[in-house]
């Protein structure tokens, strides 16, 4: 028998896409929240998903561990896209990727001057390509964890994050001085599998595609 497996994320993906997966008659035996399984079993036997990071996630697809999974705009971008299909915006997970700074720095006399700028961040690629368009020099610099500390110990003048509610923002006194996308989750499928598994595949593109339509 054939199977399909589905990389998800623990957290916001997981939980915004449970819905979008019942529409395709897909249901998780456990949740990964309070299992500790790395693979869980569905109601259909024929249908599994493992849970991985978010940034892993396109690189199981890619790679075919995974037929299809959700993944941000984001993690999408830094990772290139590579063996990808991206049929659909699930519209859920939404943010903004932002520049902040703190309060009380003068972001734009600095831009002006032309000054050489450090800045945080864990989206490298997005960062480079907007700070590049817009002609300000910067150096990045790579983090894994809260980017919101960075200015905040003295490591970096400014930071490139996501930003939903902008409550992390404000209790860390910085704010938002630039847009550089609106975010949102994808639903992710292996180039090759949407071939070789067609008649399993696409029947749940097809159920979660109305799904988000009926959302809309
Ligand atoms: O937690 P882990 O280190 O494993 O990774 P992660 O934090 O990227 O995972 P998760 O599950 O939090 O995020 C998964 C995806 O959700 C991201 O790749 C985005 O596409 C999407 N998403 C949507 C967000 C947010 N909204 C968001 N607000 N991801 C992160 N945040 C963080 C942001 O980085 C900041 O620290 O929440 C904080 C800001 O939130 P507000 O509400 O205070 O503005
Ligand atoms: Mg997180």
């Amino acid at each position: 028998m054939s199977t399909v497996t589905i990389a998800l994320s623990k957290g916001r993906i997981f939980d915004e896409t449970l819905p979008l997966l019942a529409a395709a008659g897909i249901e998780p035996a456990e949740n990964p929240e309070t299992s500790r399984k790395l693979i869980i079993g569905t109601n259909r036997p024929e249908v599994r998903l493992v849970i991985v990071r978010p940034t892993d996630a396109p690189t199981y697809v890619q790679y075919g561990a995974a037929d299809l999974g959700v993944a941000g705009r984001d993690v999408l971008y830094e990772h290139g896209g590579d063996g990808l299909y991206q049929p659909i915006d699930l519209r859920i997970a939404r943010c903004k990727m932002m520049v902040a700074i703190p309060e009380g720095f003068d972001y734009e006399s600095a831009v002006r001057q032309g000054n050489r700028l450090r800045v945080a961040t864990k989206y490298m690629r997005a960062a480079r390509e907007h700070f590049a368009a817009k002609g300000v020099h910067v150096d990045l610099i790579k983090l894994y964890g809260s980017m919101e500390l960075a200015p905040l110990s003295g490591l970096a003048d400014a930071i490139v994050d996501l930003v939903s509610t902008g409550n992390t923002l404000r209790a860390n006194n910085l704010k938002a001085v630039e847009d550089i996308m609106a975010i949102s989750s994808r639903l992710i499928v292996n180039q090759a599998a949407l071939k070789l598994k067609r008649s399993l595949v696409q029947p749940i593109i097809e159920a979660i595609d109305q799904a988000v339509k009926r959302n809309a």
